[in-house]
């Protein structure tokens, strides 16, 4: 018999490498999806499948983690074996913007999904996935940070978490439901989303390098983040919920970075090499031929940063046999050799006379 799994958030990145994954599986992947005015699977579409065909194997279901009664009908319907619920407000700066909104999606839309379980009886039968974040950790009480260090959330976004995170205990304690935590740390990949600071900088500097764009405005250069591979950490997410009890895991590399350092190693693969001048809101960065093309600007300081993160995933070696498997140069080398790709098919686009648009966050 197949598996049946149901992702929430599949049209994003880890759905998306996650989907992938699980098909390769076996896997009956079905997925949730928010109605939007612009198709929004472009993540997905080398899965899809048309509707009208039977026994199809990869199956989409408009919702919203802000509709209870819409997830109560899709997990009766679906019968899933797995839920991964993945599905979030994920941008930590723009959680500051909207904190009610993350939490409602972030923090109660958790409860939603593990309710809609309950309501429906599925407790002994569906085994429960929140996707939870080293962001918990926020102000660090513990360097590196593992599955027993305590908590300190740094903005609307982490301290929605919080309450996913914990409210996915109480269901497995209370309820006896089959229900973990993956605490992932930073990961990337070409097809992370183009606001987070990874996917920014290799889009601006391959754009740059093409003379797309002038210069890349980036906050915090001096963050430290434990960055992996998306590819890499879906694994962990499906080994999370193949163990015979169900328990919390740190997901991680184990080694830190800044920000500064992706943009060094982002702009080595382009053959970029970068004069750093100035400290905090002064601060430039110069290429090889003088022309400033990094600029450190206010607008993406946070009113609360978490200014270093690093993960032990040790327990995850031990009882999933889970280690990463690309390498920090490997990750930023896929992802600048991808956004030149893409880079140069804007270059043809105004080669040929029509409008480029630049738009950047
Ligand atoms: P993305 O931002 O790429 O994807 C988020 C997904 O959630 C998208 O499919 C989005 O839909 C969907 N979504 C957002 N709001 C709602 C809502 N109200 N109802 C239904 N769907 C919604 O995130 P990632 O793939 O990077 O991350 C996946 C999960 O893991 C998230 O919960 C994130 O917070 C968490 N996480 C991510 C880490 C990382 O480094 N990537 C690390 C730790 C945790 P749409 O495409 O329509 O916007
Ligand atoms: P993060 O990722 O907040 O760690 O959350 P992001 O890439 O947004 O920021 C990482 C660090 O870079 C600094 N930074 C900037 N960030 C952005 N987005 N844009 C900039 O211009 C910029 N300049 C500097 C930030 O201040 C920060 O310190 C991600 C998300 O995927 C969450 O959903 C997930 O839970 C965590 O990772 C783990």
């Amino acid at each position: 018999m197949k598996k049946t799994a149901l992702l929430t958030g599949i049209t994003g990145q880890d759905g998306a490498y996650l989907a992938d994954f699980l098909l390769k599986k076996g896997y009956i992947v079905h997925g949730i999806k928010r109605r939007s005015s612009l198709f929004n699977t472009d993540r997905i579409d080398h899965l899809y499948q048309d509707p009208h065909v039977s026994q199809r194997n990869f199956v989409l279901h408009y919702g919203d983690l802000t509709d209870s009664t819409n997830l109560i009908r899709i997990i009766q319907q679906v019968q899933p074996d797995e839920i991964y619920n993945l599905a979030a407000m994920s941008h930590v700066a723009v959680s500051f913007e909207t904190p009610e909104y993350t939490a409602n999606a972030d923090g109660i839309g958790t409860l939603r999904v593990l309710e809609a379980i309950r309501i429906l009886g599925l407790e002994k039968k569906v085994r429960f996935y929140q996707a939870s974040t080293s962001e918990l950790y926020g102000l660090v009480q513990e360097t590196p940070q593992k599955e027993t260090t305590p908590f300190y959330p740094r903005s609307p976004y982490a301290v929605a978490k919080l309450y996913g995170y914990w409210i996915t205990v109480n269901y497995r304690e209370a309820y006896g439901l089959y229900a973990c935590n993956g605490i992932l740390f930073n990961h990337e990949s070409p097809i992370r989303g183009e606001t987070f600071v990874t996917r920014k900088i290799t889009r601006a500097l391959t754009r740059i390098k093409l003379g797309l764009q002038d210069c890349l405005y980036l906050g915090n250069l001096d963050a430290l983040r434990d960055w992996g591979h998306a590819r890499d950490y879906v694994e962990a997410q499906w080994l999370i919920l193949q163990q015979e009890k169900p328990e919390d895991f740190v997901i991680a590399t184990g080694v830190q970075h800044t920000v500064r350092d992706f943009v060094n190693l982002a702009g080595r693969e382009l053959d970029i090499s970068i004069d750093w001048r100035g400290q905090g809101v002064g601060e430039t960065g110069t290429d090889q031929h003088g022309k400033v093309i990094v600029k450190v600007d206010p607008r993406y300081f946070r009113p609360t940063e978490v200014e270093t993160l690093l993960g032990d995933s040790t327990k995850a070696k031990e009882k999933l046999g889970w280690e990463p498997k690309t390498s920090f140069k490997e990750l930023v080398a896929e992802m600048v050799c991808e956004d030149l790709k893409s880079a140069e098919r804007d270059e043809l686009v105004k080669k040929h006379g029509f409008a480029a648009y630049d738009y950047h966050e």
